[in-house]
Formats: structure tokens, sequence, C-alpha cells
């Protein structure tokens, strides 16, 4: 074993008699003599990373670009992240979503991962790259491709089939990723892409797993990968850790780091309240040791958690999760639960997710519906949630004390309540100290008013403190700021601004809460109270400037003399603090987002959002002469606290109306229904080989949509039998994901319909439907049989089992007496679904857009279908059995310079289901996206992207709406919302995914 272990270090630390309660104590190890491993320009030891030789914490968020198709709005999301604090965002790639068909791969228009890198590294983010080849992420099939499902060899294994399918995808998206890794490609292309993994939670780790993860990890390498490949490991578990790691029991991987991925906190309950029914686990130098403690399962390298739950998923038939999940891991969750990471040596943390976005087209796996706002900071919608906020503050304290990277436990401190502990670091390099302070456990939620005495660098200080409630505190002490000296303070950093004429440092804490900072000097400065109730001591013996007050509004302090430079201490209440940005060189007070902001030759151009008329007030560490504000002069005048505020407010949006739908048409959708309806071209069903892992009776042929070709959505079978006495009964046996469904016809008519229960949170994923048959079935003669089934997904694999491969489609069909032997009477079955199959013309859309209804299948829901002679028709007209397409069309005017959020919505929307049964497939200018299930829920707002929806101009709407005709079974209301309305946004061209 390495020689210098944590607790040698620990005990090296002045040790502080303990009063009342003793601080958190470490006892875990991690390795701080392991050598630093370098990779070109990313390197890290025990500690932390490094980028260029420097220590960071990676604070990461994550998104999918195949959630939003709309690649202008990947830099709308992107700012949006950077705004909010991260240095990097992860992004799972999702095999499926780029090859509908074995050795078809498609990176062009929405599939662009390209563009979406070179994005990232122009929006100044760092990439983790999660190629899979497993993503799972809520997906269909996990990410594998449909022509996956068909492959009879065990996937996730070493399995030669397997692998030679991985390596087609891995051969494509390595090649992309390597273009842009911050090491470059050694052929003149770079980008920021530090850290790659493979696979994705795989706990399965027998010799097969484990050289199927050495096939990957020497394929990335081979593709030009040089970068620090790592693993998510599930939970804290210590699979795959590397092979330095000394620790006993962990299984060993072919990687570079450990990672481990964990949601902990609470959930939300049946009616939507939060519960804070968990504390923050100890991940890591004060959890427990041992194979699954420790600073890591791997010592030697640093905390690392790959997905950090930042939110939930929420499944068919809930009552509506996402506001719930949006609180329970919102406002101090974040503080409490990340907090305890950080102090637990987890310098990287990874934020899943922070922008979830839409399963759009049949992209969802079984578990979800269309939606996947998750509760993340930036909504579906595109909206930044109030913890975006939280996000910004708690960031802008890693960037503006960067010794906060690889900090080490400093030892107990005093504490004189037992409701409280606080976890005491120190950095190596500076003695810096980040105190965090929590209840005990850290979800209490007491209020409590307390002194934490500690030896801190300038030292011995008995600091009194509050703390009320469900809450964290990220301070620090004995750090360099701006030139200042800050010896400990109560209330948070939030933005630090250098400057040659007057640094500001921004700090703040909870509405009303007594707050003190302290500040070291040579001899007394000057204080000029400039706003607000502060009172300043100064201590000559010391030469401490203690400054006490109450965190309201913003206060103003200006503090020169005294042998540093001046500072401009800004101090406000938690939301007030929440109101700046800090960009680069500046720090903007006011708008609803600050996107970006340079200065040009005196010139500083800013572009960001406003909700409302917003007053502007900005400080620059460069001379600025004039402003510019999305791209128009703001006049400024200078302020007495040194910087600049706009003469009047910065406009908000203009408000706009959104139209009616009106002038719906109509055409009846299910054809095939139909005895006489025509199937010459569709497919007979065989004995092709079986791949899936549902069992089927014997003696049946393979029935299964995915052996035709068919993966998505919905697919028809059309079986004709002769007519006879022992034509009294069918058992339909069929897969069709979460809420599917199947409708049965004969000759024409609806014999009935069969829906699968949601299981929550599980869903049921196959079915048996019986039915009786009517009695034509029994009269000699041809007659036919018509099935629509509705594949609301493939499964996920995220055990490695196959689990993807249960059947989809019909998986027998037998009709027979109602009593007596087995089912006699023989059907000759023929199977369609999505128009050509694996080689759908759609390459625009791709892969996820379509199913095979017979509206698809004829491109009634693209916009250029001509439905003038469909019947004029109305929302709430009775419906016939089946499907029935609604389209109509609209035009938008939402004002120049304006990024609005529209979506469409259907019925009572406070309600999570109706009383009506039907289900809606929603097609906007030809994009499918989303579908609505009336009597299972929750979701009845659909957000439609702008790229999909033209917002200034035309635009196209089809309803495929489904339902079994039952009197009542109808469209409900179907309206445009408003969901956000802000003027600024992205710079958007005409080129959008509408064209
Ligand atoms: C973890 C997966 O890695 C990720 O893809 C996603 O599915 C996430 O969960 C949930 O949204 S799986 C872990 C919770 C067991």
């Amino acid at each position: 074993m390495r020689a210098l272990l944590l607790a040698a270090a620990i005990a090296a630390a002045p040790l502080v008699q303990a009063s009342t309660a003793v601080a958190q104590t470490a006892q875990a190890t991690a390795d701080l003599t392991a050598p630093a491993q370098t990779f070109g320009r990313v390197s890290y030891d025990a500690r932390s990373l490094m980028i260029n030789g420097k220590r960071l914490v990676i604070w990461s968020s994550e998104m999918h670009p195949f959630r939003l198709p709309s690649p202008e709005l990947w830099r709308d999301v992107l700012q949006k992240m950077k705004a909010s604090g991260f240095n990097t965002v992860a992004f799972y790639f999702d095999w499926g979503y780029h090859s509908p068909k074995q050795g078809v791969y498609d990176f062009t228009g929405i599939r662009d991962l390209d563009r979406l890198l070179k994005m990232s590294e122009e929006e100044g983010l760092y990439v983790i790259v999660r190629p899979g080849p497993y993503a799972n992420a809520e997906l269909t099939r996990g990410g594998f491709p449909g022509w996956l499902v068909n492959q009879r060899a065990p996937s996730r294994t070493d399995s030669p089939d397997y692998l030679a399918a991985a390596d087609e995808w891995m051969t494509q998206i390595n090649a992309i990723i390597a273009r842009h890794q911050i090491n470059g490609d050694g052929k003149g292309n770079q980008g920021s892409v530090i850290l790659y993994q493979i696979e994705n939670e795989l706990a399965l780790t027998t010799p097969a797993h484990r050289r199927y993860m050495d096939h990957l990890y020497a394929k990335a390498r081979a593709d030009g990968i040089n970068v620090p490949i790592f693993h998510n490991d599930q939970g804290r578990n210590g699979y795959w850790a590397p092979e330095t790691s000394p620790v006993d029991k962990v299984v060993h991987g072919p990687v570079d780091l450990y990672a481990f991925d964990g949601y902990p906190g609470g959930t939300c309950t049946v009616g939507g309240q939060t519960t804070r029914g968990a504390a923050a686990p100890d991940w890591g130098f004060y959890g427990p040791g041992g194979a699954k403690g420790g600073a890591s399962a791997s010592p030697s390298t640093p905390g690392f958690m790959a997905e950090i739950g930042g939110g939930w998923f929420d499944y068919w038939g809930s009552n509506g999760g996402y506001e719930c999940n949006a609180r329970q891991r919102g406002e101090r969750f974040q503080r409490v639960f990340y907090g305890v990471n950080l102090a637990n040596g987890i310098t990287l943390q990874s934020i899943y997710v922070g922008f979830g976005g839409t399963s759009w087209g049949w992209l969802a796996a079984p578990v979800v519906f269309t939606s996947y706002d998750y509760g993340a900071a930036i909504s579906e919608a595109r909206e930044l949630r109030v913890k975006a906020e939280e996000m910004k503050q708690l960031a802008g304290l890693l960037e503006s004390v960067p010794d906060l990277a690889g900090m080490i436990p400093a030892g107990p401190v005093e504490i004189s309540s037992p409701n409280i502990q606080v976890y005491h670091n120190r950095s190596l390099e500076t003695d810096a100290r980040f105190l965090l302070v929590t209840h005990k456990p850290s979800n209490g939620q007491t209020n409590d008013d307390f002194t934490v005495t500690a030896n801190l660098p300038d030292g011995r200080y008995v600091v009194p403190m509050t703390l009320n409630g469900f809450d964290a505190k990220w301070l620090v002490a004995g750090v360099d700021l701006a030139g200042q000296r800050l010896v400990y303070s109560t209330s948070e950093v939030q933005a630090v601004l250098p400057s040659a004429r007057q640094p500001v440092a921004l700090m703040y804490g909870r509405k009303d809460e007594p707050g003190q900072t302290v500040l070291r000097f040579a001899s007394a400065p000057n204080v000029t109270v400039l706003d607000g109730q502060v009172r300043s001591a100064f201590e000559p013996a010391t030469g401490d400037l203690k400054l006490d007050y109450a965190h309201q509004g913003l206060a103003r302090v200006k503090i020169s003399g005294g042998g540093r430079p001046d500072l401009l201490l800004l101090i406000g209440e938690e939301k007030e603090a929440a109101r700046f940005w800090r960009q680069g060189d500046v720090l903007v007070r006011g708008p609803a987002l600050l996107r970006h902001a340079r200065i040009e030759r005196g010139q500083l151009l800013l572009t960001g959002d406003t909700r409302e008329a917003t007053p502007l007030e900005l400080w620059s560490s460069q001379p600025v002469r004039s402003v510019r504000w999305n791209g128009a002069t703001v006049a400024t005048r200078t302020t007495a606290s040194g910087g600049l505020e706009a003469r009047s407010a910065l406009p908000g949006p203009a408000d706009f109306a959104l139209p009616a739908l009106t002038n719906w048409r109509a055409a009846p959708g299910s054809p095939e229904a139909k005895p006489d309806f025509d199937d010459r071209d569709w497919q007979t069903i065989d004995n092709r080989a079986y791949a899936s892992n549902t069992l089927r009776p014997d003696g049946q042929p393979n029935m299964l949509m995915d052996a035709y070709g068919f993966h998505e959505g919905d697919v028809w079978y059309r079986g004709r039998f002769e007519g006879g006495p022992n034509a009294e009964t069918i058992e339909l046996f069929y897969g069709a994901g979460g809420a599917g469904m199947l409708q049965l016809f004969m000759d024409g008519e609806l014999v009935g319909q069969d829906e699968l229960p949601t299981g929550m949170p599980r869903p049921i994923t196959t079915g048996m439907a019986r039915f009786t048959l009517p009695d034509a079935a029994r009269t000699p003669g041809p007659h036919v049989l018509s099935v629509m089934v509705r594949n609301n997904g493939h499964n996920w694999n995220l055990d490695a089992n196959d689990f993807h491969k249960e059947a989809r489609g019909l998986v027998s069909a037998s009709v027979g007496p109602r009593s007596g032997p087995g089912f006699s009477v023989p059907v000759a079955w023929k199977i369609q679904g999505r128009q050509g199959g694996e080689d759908f013309t759609d390459t625009v859309r791709g892969v996820a857009n379509n199913g095979g209804l017979f509206g698809e299948r004829n491109g009634w829901h693209l916009p250029q279908f001509d439905d003038t002679r469909w019947s004029a028709a109305t929302v709430g007209q009775p419906l016939q059995p089946g499907v029935t397409w609604y389209r109509t069309n609209f035009d938008l005017n939402v004002p120049q310079g304006q990024d609005a959020s529209i979506a469409l919505a259907f019925g009572d929307i406070d309600k999570p289901r109706s009383d009506t049964a039907y289900r809606v497939l929603i097609f906007v200018n030809g994009w499918h996206m989303g579908q609505f299930i009336a009597n299972v829920g929750p979701q009845r707002v659909f957000t439609l992207p702008e790229g999909i929806l033209n917002p200034r101009g035309h635009n196209s709407i089809a309803l495929a709406v489904s339902t079994d005709g039952a009197p009542g079974n109808v469209l409900e209301d179907v309206r445009l919302i408003i969901q956000r309305n802000v003027r600024g946004g992205v710079q958007t061209t005409t080129e959008g995914s509408h064209r």
C-alpha cells in the first residue's frame, strides 16, 4: 500500500477539543501520494481532475441532443447551463437514433453531433461523452437500434455478433468524438471533450463482461480517443474500478477513472408532496471504509459521480410528477446533497439531468411518456426553474474559490448545537477552508442559532451562525478574494469580479438571517455603507474588520485603504443575489438571463433574456464606454457604487395572441380493418428466426413486428380464415410497451380493444387479449381479422438480460372453440408497419418519427398533404372505432426577437386524466411530437420547440386519434398555449427543422 493515506493527513491537522457536538470525522482513505495520471491536457490524482495542470471541480449538467430535435435550440440550452455556472455538459448519444438499419448511420440535420460538440466548445463548456453502446436513459431499447432486437447473440457481452454490431457504432461515433477532444485528434482538429464513458451501469461482472469492457476500451483507444475513460457504476459498489485500485473486493475494469451514479434524497408522494426522508449519503471521505467506502472504491482517483440525480422521470398513469420532482431535488436539496458530495471529495459531479427535453416520436422506453422534463433545472419549455438560480449561486462559489478543487478533511470543529454538523475541509495547496454547515442528520429541519469554534488559517474564531429548516451553507474561510483576505464569512460567496479599479464581491444569505463577514487588513480601512444596514468594527490587534448585518435586500459596502485595493462588497438576500449574473469580465444585475458578455474596443456587448421590463446595472473589470443589449444601444450612467446602470429599463416581451385551432378536416384512418382492403404488398408471416426471449406457444410462426423490420410505433396484422363452428374465440398474446394497446376488427367491425395496465411505476409491457368472435365467424366463407398493435416502446436493458428483446407486436394469435381442445382454426397472417420498414424514406425526421398507421404510410401527417377532400370536422364529434385523422393549419406571429415556448394542450389541463378514453399521436409540421392518452395521462401539454414549430409563419397539425368508438370517447378541446415568453432567445435562422 502506498505511503501516506488521508487518515495520516488528518492527524496532522490541529485537533480541537469537542464541546457539545463534534463535527464530521473523516474515516475513509484516499491515496494522496498517488502520482498524477496524465492524458494530454487532462490529468488527475486522488483529489481532482486537472485541465492544463489546473485543479478544477467538474460541475456538469446533462442534456440529450436527441430529446431536442431543433439544433439551433441546443445552443439555448447550452447557454443556460453555462449561465447557471456549469463548466461542463454531459451528453448521452443514442445509437438507435442514428442507425435505422444495420450498416446505415446518419449524423445529419437534427442528428448532427459534430455541430453539437462544436457548439459546446463555442459556449465555453467542457464535454463528457457517454456514447454507450448501451445508454439506458429511458430510451426505447435503452438506445440500442431496432435492428439489434433481431440479433440472438446476448448483448453487452463479448459475443462476436454483438461486438461486431457495437463496433459499427463505435467506429462512427468515435470518429466524431475524436475530432472534438481537448487533446485534439492529431490531425488538426480540437474541441472540449475531456472525458469518455464506456458502457452504462453494467452490473454484471463475469469474465465475458470483462472481455466486453476490455474490447470497448481498446476500441476507443484504437479509434483515437485520448482522454481518460471511465464507467458509471450503478451505485457505489466498486464495479469496474481501475486496475490500479488497491482496494479489495472491487471489480477491476479497463478504465482510467472510477465513477458511480446516485439518486439519493427521498421522493415525491402520490399526493405530490416532497419527502425529506433521507439524509445526504457520505460517499467519500466521511463515509465508512472498505470496498464500498473510501474516498471511492478507487483511492487513487478522484470522487466522481457520473450521474447525481437532479430530478426523476415520470410514468404513464401517474398524477403528474415533474413539478414535484423539481421541488424534491430543487432548492435546498442542491445545497445539502451536492454540498455533502463536495465535502466528501466528489470533485466531479454531473447532474442527471440539467435539461430533459422531449422523448418525441417513438424515442421513449415504456417507463416514460413523451415529456422528459425530469423536474430539471431547465424545464422542457426551456424555462430556468428557481433551482437553476441556486445552481448559479453554488457554481459561482466554485468559480470564485478555485481552492475548493482538491480539498481534504481538516479535522473537527466545535459546534454548540447537537442539531448541527460541519464538514470542515482544507486545501493542501493554500490551506483555504470549506465549511459545509448542515443539520445532523442533513435532512433535519429545525431552526437553529449556534456557534462554530474553529482554528481557521487566520486564527481561532467563535462564529455565530444560523441554519433554518432543510438547508446547508457553503462557507469558506482563509481565502484570498480579489486582493482581499476573507478570514471567514457566514454569508456565501456568489461572485468575485477582479478589477484594477474596484473589485466587486457578491455574497448572499437567507432573507432576514444575520450574517458576519471578517476581512483582514494591515491597518484600519475606510468603510462606507452605500446601501443597507451594515455595522463594522475594526480590531487593531488582529487587523480584522468585522461586518455585521442581516440579509435584507441588497447592502452595498465600499471598503478602501487598509493596505489593500478597494472593494465593493454586495451583500444580498438570496433572491436579490439570484438576479446577478457573472459572465467573463462583467457582473450584471437584472435580466432573467445573461447569455454572453463581450467587450470589444470599449463596447460591452450583452445578450440575454427579459421576462418583463427590467432595470440593468453592471460592473466590469475592463473599461466600458458604451453598452449594447441584444444589439440595441443602452444609455447608461455611472452609479454611486462604481458601476453603470441603464437610464431606462430593458424592454420586456410584447404579448401576442395565439390562433384558435379551427377549420379541422377529418378522415377515417383504419381502412386495414375493411375486409376488401388491399394488402397485396404486405409481408407474409412466416417461420423466420425468432430472437426474442419472450416464450411463444409451440408451433406458431414468428409474428413479431421486429422480425419484419418494424421497430417503432403501430403495426397492423391481417389474418384470413375460413368461417366455421370452431371460430368462437380469439386469444392474442402481444407486447406493446407502457400503456400499449391493441384493437381487433373482424370483417370491418371492431371486436374489441385491449389496453395494457400501467402497473406504475414499472409498466406491464405484454398482455393477453381474449375476445369472443362475432356470430359471423361461424358462417362458412372467408373472414378477415385485422389487428392494430400500438407499440409504446421496447424495454430498456438496464440489467443486461436482453430485456429489450421482449416481444413487440403479436406473439401469437389463436382462434378456436370456447371450450375443448386447442385452437384449431388456421389463420393466414400478413403484417405491415412503417412504410419501408428499416428503409423508410423520411430520413430528415429519422428513425423515431413514424410507425405504421395507414395515414403515416400515406403521408397524411406531412405539411404538404392535400386534405381538401377530407370532410370538415369539429373536435368533439362522435368517432368511429379505430383511427380518425384530424388536420388543420395555423399561422404564428411571435414578435421578432422573442423566444416563446408554445405547446399543444388537450382538455382540462388541471386534471391528470380525462373521463373519456382515446389516444392521440400528435404531428406538427410532420414531426411526431408526442402521444396523449386521455384515460391514462398524466401528460396533457406537449411542448413544441421552435424549429419544429415555425414561430413566424405557417404550421400544420395532424392528429391521429384512436378510440373504441364508445359514446363520449371523443377528442376534447385542443388548443395552443404559451408556456413561456421572453424577449431575447438565441439567434435562430429560418432553416428550422420545419422547412
Ligand atoms: C440511471 C441510468 O444510467 C440513466 O441512463 C437513467 O436511466 C437514470 O438512471 C434514470 O433516469 S439507472 C440508475 C438509477 C439505476
